[in-house]
């Protein structure tokens, strides 16, 4: 009997997926089709996948091709699988050619041609509109925001905006996007959605209009300064019916999503304390060394390190004090905030004038999980226990610099596809308006002095 195999996503089933399978099962006797992960998938680049992978397994089967159905998950299981199953046969599209012809060690390697003209993607297009977007702001973050787009299928950068026309000027021309610079509303208007970086004081007003055109806003953390104008804005986008996200981005990646679901796994026991640490020190000229009201340690990194205390112990803290070591101006170089909870307490610690170790330590009553910097773009983290030699290592997959997943998860929303609304709910991002808030008084109200 000459067994065959072929392996693929098959997302949104099409006539060029059945071809296939048609010609695959023709190669021999027996097929067995290999239906990819959506982990394995987002680990190999695919973040836009949208059928589950029991619908894509179903839709496989129903063709009547494949004699048995498995899964994959991991690099190396095509090798693996070959053995296993004793395949003649590894079969895959021609857009594939070259790709696996180390398999030939193995088993015999044929690439059918492929369906011109039809593709996951192309149909992906056609399901979705293609969200048009605009980008608010033309600093350090926009020409990030452009690389890391082109990994999303179904959005298009149309222009950006900024009342600052030399400084849009230049980013025309380097970055050959159309930069507005007269009416935000004439802006908006050429768009379906905005994504907005630019200087945090500006954000709030920024979305609040984008929201009343009816444009779904993706902004830059912190949203806005207050508990009340946070949930204004939220409010605002419900009744709109449009998405508004706040692209706290390590809240999107996969990995940091892992790390804390074996947290709450209960790997490590009861969470009891949490002690997270984001510092960058920034040069004494900067922003962020010289705006006193919305510059500083804690406006710029504050909600990377509430992001796992939150996550893990909740909206309903008992008690909140911050200490903050101040510059000249009022800003604060270094903030120390403590929580209790009543079952643990929590420390964030952020700077732009001092420098600390840049980890993340989640204590149990079990063991505890270490994730050394940089944390925030999660790509490793380790569970100890009291037992030194046992250590176990996650190695979660992360690419390029975080930001693909925000998006993703933003153009996913926008579609109609909310399953991962829980990575950042608009009740976190309230509470960590609700803190932010707190703090900017108690600085504003020690302006002058060297700590508070
Ligand atoms: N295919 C095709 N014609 C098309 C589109 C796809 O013949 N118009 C083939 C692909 O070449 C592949 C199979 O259909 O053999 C499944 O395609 P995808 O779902 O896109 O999966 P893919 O990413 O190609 O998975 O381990 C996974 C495999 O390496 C390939």
């Amino acid at each position: 009997m000459k067994k065959v195999i072929t392996y693929g996503t098959f997302d949104l089933f099409h006539e060029g997926h059945y071809k296939l399978l048609e010609r695959a099962k023709e190669l021999g006797d027996y097929l067995i089709v290999g239906v990819t992960t959506e982990y394995f998938d987002l680990n190999r680049g695919k973040v836009n996948v949208i059928d589950s992978v029991l619908e894509r397994v179903e839709n496989v089967r129903k063709t009547g091709f494949a004699d048995e159905i498995v899964i994959e998950d991991h690099d190396g299981q095509k090798i693996e699988d070959i053995k296993k199953y004793g395949i003649d046969i590894f079969t895959v599209g021609s857009d594939w050619i070259g790709e696996f012809d180390y398999l030939n060690a193995f088993c015999k390697v044929v690439y059918l041609e492929r369906t011109p003209n039809v593709s996951s993607t192309m149909l992906r297009k056609s399901r979705c509109q293609i969200v048009r977007m605009g980008i608010v702001g033309t600093g350090r973050i926009a020409p990030r925001f452009i690389t890391e787009s082109k990994y999303v299928s179904g959005i298009e950068i149309l222009c950006a905006y900024n009342p600052e026309t030399e400084n849009g000027r230049l980013f025309e021309e380097t970055m050959g996007i159309k930069v507005l610079s007269a009416s935000y509303r004439d802006f908006l208007g050429q768009i379906d959605a905005v994504y907005i970086a630019s200087p945090n004081e500006t954000h709030y007003q920024y979305a609040k209009d984008a929201l009343l055109c009816g444009k779904h806003v993706l902004c830059e953390k912190p949203l806005a300064f207050t508990e009340r104008e946070t949930l204004e804005l939220y409010k605002l986008a419900a009744e709109k019916n449009i998405i508004l996200l706040e692209g706290t981005k390590t809240a999107y990646c996969p990995g940091f999503q892992q790390l804390i679901n074996v947290a709450a796994s209960g790997k490590i026991g009861e969470v009891r304390d949490v002690e997270a640490c984001f510092t960058r020190l920034a040069r004494v000229e900067s922003r962020e060394r010289t705006d006193a009201e919305y510059g500083g340690s804690f406006l710029e990194f504050g909600a990377y390190t509430l992001l796992p205390i939150i996550k893990l112990l909740g909206n309903e803290y008992k008690e909140i004090h911050f200490d903050s070591i101040l510059g000249d101006g009022g800003i604060d170089l270094y903030t120390k905030i403590q929580m209790k909870y009543k079952n643990g307490m929590a420390t964030g610690k952020t700077g732009v004038g001092v420098k600390s170790e840049g980890q993340l330590v989640i204590a149990g009553t079990k063991g505890y999980i270490l994730a050394e910097s940089p944390w925030w773009l999660t790509r490793r983290f380790e569970v100890h226990y009291e037992d030194p030699n046992k250590v176990d290592v996650y190695e979660p997959q992360f690419m390029g610099d975080g930001l693909r997943y925000e998006i993703s998860e933003f153009i996913s929303r926008i579609n109609g596809y909310n399953r991962n609304e829980y990575k950042l709910t608009m009740n976190e991002s309230v509470v960590m308006a609700r803190i932010t808030e707190k703090f900017m008084q108690k600085r504003r109200e020690n302006r002058g002095a060297s700590h508070i």
